[in-house]
C-alpha cells in the first residue's frame, strides 16, 4: 500500500503536534539539535488533516522535574520519584515564559485543541496521553474518542521522549499509530533514540521518513 491511500484528511485521523515550542529550539533552556526545523515540515502536513492537536509542555518554576529542584543533581542525571526513576532536566517551559510559547513559525491557527502536560509540580508528563506515573488521564483520550479518531500521526519534539511516550500510549490505547520522523529531532540521551525506535517498532507502531 502507497502511504497517500491513507487518507488523513478523513475525519478519523488526527495530526498530534508536540512539543513545537522555544525551550525545545536552538538557543532555548533544553535545545534539541535542529528542533527549529520540524516547523516547516509540520506547517505543511497541517494542511493535509482535518484534525490537528497540539501538546504543550507547561511546568510551574520549581517543577520536580527540573534538576535546580534536587540539591547536588545535575541536568540529565536521575532521581527516584514514587511514581519511577525520573531524568532531571534543566528548567525549561515555565509557564506563560517564552521559552514555553510555541515556535514563532508554527502555523497554531488550525489546533482545535491543545493538551497542556507536565503542570503538576510533584510529577512530569511526557506523553499527551497520561502523566509519568502511567496513570493519570491528561483527557486527550477522550477528546479523539469522542471525535471518533481511529488514526494519530505524530510529529514534533522530542522523538526519543514526548513523541515515543505519546506514541506508545496511543498503541496501548488501540490507535493505529504513524510516526512522521522526517518532521521529529531527538534529545538522544545514551542511546534513547534507537531504543524508543525499536520500543515503537515492537508495539506496531509505523515509523516513516517522510508523509507524501
Ligand atoms: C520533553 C524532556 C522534558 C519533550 C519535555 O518534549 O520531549 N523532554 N520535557
Ligand atoms: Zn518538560
Amino acid at each position: 500500500m502507497k502511504l497517500r491511500d491513507i487518507s488523513s484528511n478523513e475525519s478519523n485521523s488526527c495530526l498530534l503536534v508536540i512539543d513545537v515550542q522555544n525551550d525545545f529550539c536552538p538557543g532555548g533552556a533544553l535545545a534539541v539539535m535542529h528542533g527549529d526545523q520540524v516547523v516547516q515540515p509540520i506547517n505543511k502536513l497541517i494542511g493535509s488533516f482535518s484534525n490537528v492537536v497540539f501538546t504543550q509542555d507547561w511546568h510551574p518554576a520549581s517543577h520536580s522535574s527540573f534538576a535546580s529542584s534536587h540539591k547536588g543533581k545535575p541536568p540529565f542525571s536521575s532521581v527516584k520519584m514514587p511514581y519511577g526513576d525520573q531524568t532531571l532536566w534543566p528548567d525549561h517551559c515555565i509557564q506563560n515564559s517564552p521559552g514555553a510559547a510555541f515556535h514563532p513559525e508554527l502555523n497554531t491557527a488550525p489546533a482545535q485543541t491543545i493538551i497542556r502536560k507536565g503542570y503538576r509540580h510533584e510529577i512530569d508528563s511526557y506523553s499527551a496521553f497520561f502523566e509519568n506515573d502511567g496513570n493519570t488521564p491528561t483527557g486527550l483520550e477522550g477528546w479523539l474518542a469522542t471525535k471518533q479518531i481511529k488514526n494519530i500521526y505524530l510529529a514534533g519534539l522530542a522523538t526519543d521522549y514526548c513523541v515515543a511516550y505519546s506514541a506508545l500510549d496511543a498503541a496501548r490505547l488501540g490507535f493505529t499509530v504513524t510516526v512522521i520522523l522526517s518532521a521529529c529531532r531527538a534529545i538522544d540521551l545514551d542511546g534513547s533514540l534507537a531504543r524508543q525506535l525499536a520500543k515503537m517498532k515492537n508495539a506496531g507502531i509505523i515509523l516513516v521518513e517522510k508523509f507524501t
